[in-house]
């Protein structure tokens, strides 16, 4: 079978993966903000007698490189070979999308257009001429509809074709005659320098452009004396311009738009209000807009309680049902015991919370495919910008954070400096991610046993986290890096009605790599457990005498001052740093024994634990470090341990500081 290998290429938002997700029957993260993709994903299929490879790129609207996530598009399409690029965009937006395709033209790359949510573009009164479109652009235009899958069989075809047949697209662009001349001038100079597959005419536009990268192969090419000639015809064209050079190309192109758009395209007449800017005047309003996310949060924790609690009480006695049946089968003795004590009472317990986890997903997603996410990050910029001088665009990160740290560190990629993306990678880890909601439900549900208050206490340590996270955010900045956060224009995406099926396959993958992480990790370290607390042989199962207990004794003095002295919190916390939900498996697994079958490990912690160390423990969970696999992502992306042992650091000194202030404070308050 003939191998092939297409790019998708467009701007943020238009849907990119979702033709990518089409194609490969793959699962990459969609959603209604743009921003989602930060990385090449790469997926493969077969259409008749090729073997396609397509790889899905992140979101651009330039091919300037102002942050990582575009310099990772910019370098696929120009160093990666490829048999064309798909550039898709989206139609009610065609005109700031065609400033990308132009740009991808010039690259030279073999370039097939699919004009997305066409329908959206004529409901709001656009009309496009798609054969004009093509025969002005000179490249194949395919109509699509991503999320029905429509066109998407024409697309290939016409990009195999296209790939057969392979066009240079960049000599179809003219920049206007001044422009022209000086590019061909400038060709004559370099005609060496070969970038990627990009034709001679793309180098010379950068090179006049000042583009970093292009100029820095130019310093080391045997031409490199010509340099002095690009810098005065430079000069000249600044002169002729009355503007630089680079800005003078960006008019050029948004000029061919401007005829592009006359030719082929019918812009609708007066502007009416759209649904969308009469939802946001009210969502983005100045005074509203924060308490409206205040509300949005809460609902959730609200409805995840409600209805995950009674699921999460009948998957208790499914267990309490299973553990009677295996100990009747079994007979006591070490085998019931590892399968009762360590995989029931440890696995089992957090497996609870899968009805939890699954609710919490299904309302976050429903959230972002409306849109409001996007809506949520302008709001809190505003205010943060305002107060601390951060850029909001921190916030989707730390938004994602919600769902899981590791998705949230790897989106500081969308920050274009790097002491923005490191205080935010740090900042990210205090967010609580979904592990933490079962210790939450946990402790809430011994002490707190109202719905109302269970969403009040969870509501809290989530403000308390996004609290914590902005304000080491601010102070890395200020001290380590002290530099200044360019304010960011976010663009808000339309409001769309989110389907059942995309929220569903949403809630399915992020709670299956929940349930996934309790057959692996949690499941493995409930025997690790299981076996120290029955050693050295003969000794009380789960007692102080156990080697686990003597381990957790002996650091357990380090917690008195927060409340939790007690080896078996002490131990829960330690085996907790692999991953949160073992902080509660590890509970599961020692206090089995003692656990009824009404309250199971509840009624255990409320013997142990008061309200008001309780609140202490969660503080001190929902700050100490992250877990090994976010660890791991800060390492990777910043590229150094150093971040990573600053990140452990700074949350276990927070962690610490805060569950005292909690826990002596309240006692000095006259608290239990
Ligand atoms: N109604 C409709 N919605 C679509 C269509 N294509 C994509 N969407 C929605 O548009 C949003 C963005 O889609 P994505 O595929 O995530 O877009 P992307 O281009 O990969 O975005 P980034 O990775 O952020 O650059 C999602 O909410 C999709 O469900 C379509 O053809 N019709
Ligand atoms: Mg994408």
């Amino acid at each position: 079978m003939e191998k092939l290998k297409f790019l998708l290429a467009g701007n943020p938002n238009v849907g990119k993966s979702t033709v990518f997700n089409q194609l490969t029957g793959m699962k990459q993260h969609v959603g209604n903000w743009p921003g989602k993709t930060v990385e090449l994903k790469s997926g493969s299929f077969t259409f008749e007698d090729y073997e396609v490879e397509v790889i899905d790129l992140p979101g651009n609207y330039s091919l300037t490189p102002y942050s990582v996530e575009e310099q990772v598009s910019r370098d696929a399409i120009i160093h990666e070979d490829n048999d064309a690029v798909i550039n898709v965009i989206d139609a009610e937006n065609i005109q700031r999308n065609l400033y990308l395709t132009l740009q991808i033209m010039e690259t030279g790359a073999n370039t097939v257009l699919a004009l997305n949510m066409l329908n959206y573009a004529e409901e709001a009164g656009f009309k496009i001429d798609v054969k004009k479109l093509e025969k002005t652009l000179g490249i194949p235009v395919i109509v699509v509809d991503a999320r029905e899958g429509t066109g998407l069989d024409e697309l290939i075809k016409t990009s195999i074709k296209a790939a057969k047949n392979p066009t240079d697209n960049s000599g179809k662009l003219t920049y206007g005659f001044e422009l022209d001349d000086h590019m061909n001038q400038v060709k004559r100079l370099f005609p060496n320098l070969k970038i990627g597959t990009a034709p001679d005419s793309w180098v010379a536009v950068k090179l006049l452009e000042g583009d970093d990268e292009v100029l820095d192969l130019a310093e080391n090419s045997p031409d490199k004396e010509n340099l002095r000639k690009v810098t005065q015809m430079r000069k000249h064209l600044e002169g002729i311009f009355n503007d630089n050079v680079d800005n003078a190309f960006i008019d050029a192109r948004y000029g061919e738009i401007e005829t592009i758009m006359k030719e082929c395209v019918q812009r609708p007449s007066g502007h009416k209000e759209s649904i969308t800017d009469k939802i946001d005047r009210i969502v983005t309003n100045k005074y509203l807009g924060l308490p409206i996310f205040f509300i949005v949060i809460f609902l959730i924790f609200q409805i995840t309680y409600t209805i995950g609690g009674p699921l999460q009480d009948l998957i208790d006695e499914g267990w309490g049902i299973l553990s009677a049946w295996l100990l009747e089968m079994l007979g006591e003795g070490l085998v019931s015991s590892l399968l009762v004590d360590g995989v029931i009472g440890g696995v089992g317990s957090v497996l609870t919370f899968v009805p939890i986890i699954f609710i919490l997903f299904f309302l976050l997603s429903l959230v972002e495919d409306i849109g409001y996410l996007a809506r949520a990050a302008f709001v809190i910029d505003r205010v943060m910008y305002k107060l601390m001088g951060l850029s909001g665009k921190a916030f989707i990160p730390m938004i994602l954070g919600f769902g899981c740290g590791v998705t949230g560190i790897m989106a500081t990629r969308t920050l274009s400096n790097e002491s923005d993306r490191i205080s935010t990678m740090l900042a990210v880890p205090f967010i609580s991610c979904s592990a933490r909601v079962p210790i939450y439900a946990l402790f809430t549900a011994a002490f707190f046993t109202d719905p109302l208050t269970q969403t009040e206490v969870t509501f809290g340590l989530y403000i308390l986290g996004m609290i914590i996270a902005v304000i080491v955010a601010k102070v890395l900045k200020s001290s380590v890096f002290a530099d200044e956060s360019t304010p960011f224009i976010m663009e808000l995406p339309p409001y769309r009605i989110p389907t059942l099926k995309s929220a569903v396959l949403h809630m399915w993958e992020r709670g299956f790599l929940f349930i996934k992480k309790a057959g692996t990790i949690i499941l493995g370290t409930c025997v690790l457990v299981w076996i120290l607390a029955n050693l050295p042989p003969g000794v009380e199962y789960g007692s102080i005498n156990s080697i686990i207990g003597m381990f957790g004794n002996l650091i357990a003095p380090i917690f008195a001052p927060l409340g939790f002295g007690f080896w078996q919190a002490a131990v829960a916390l330690v085996f907790g740093l692999m991953a949160k939900e073992i902080v509660v498996s590890t509970f599961g697994t020692l206090f089995s024994l003692e656990a009824d079958d009404e309250e199971g490990i509840s009624g255990v912690l409320s013997d142990m634990f008061t309200p008001l160390s309780a609140i202490s423990f969660m503080v001190f969970t929902l700050l100490y470090p992250a877990c090994f696999a976010a660890l791991a992502a800060i390492k990777e992306e910043s590229n150094s341990w150093k971040w990573m042992f600053v990140s452990v650091g700074v949350c276990l000194a927070i962690a610490y500081v805060l569950a005292l202030l909690v826990y002596q404070g309240g006692l000095f308050l006259g608290f239990t």
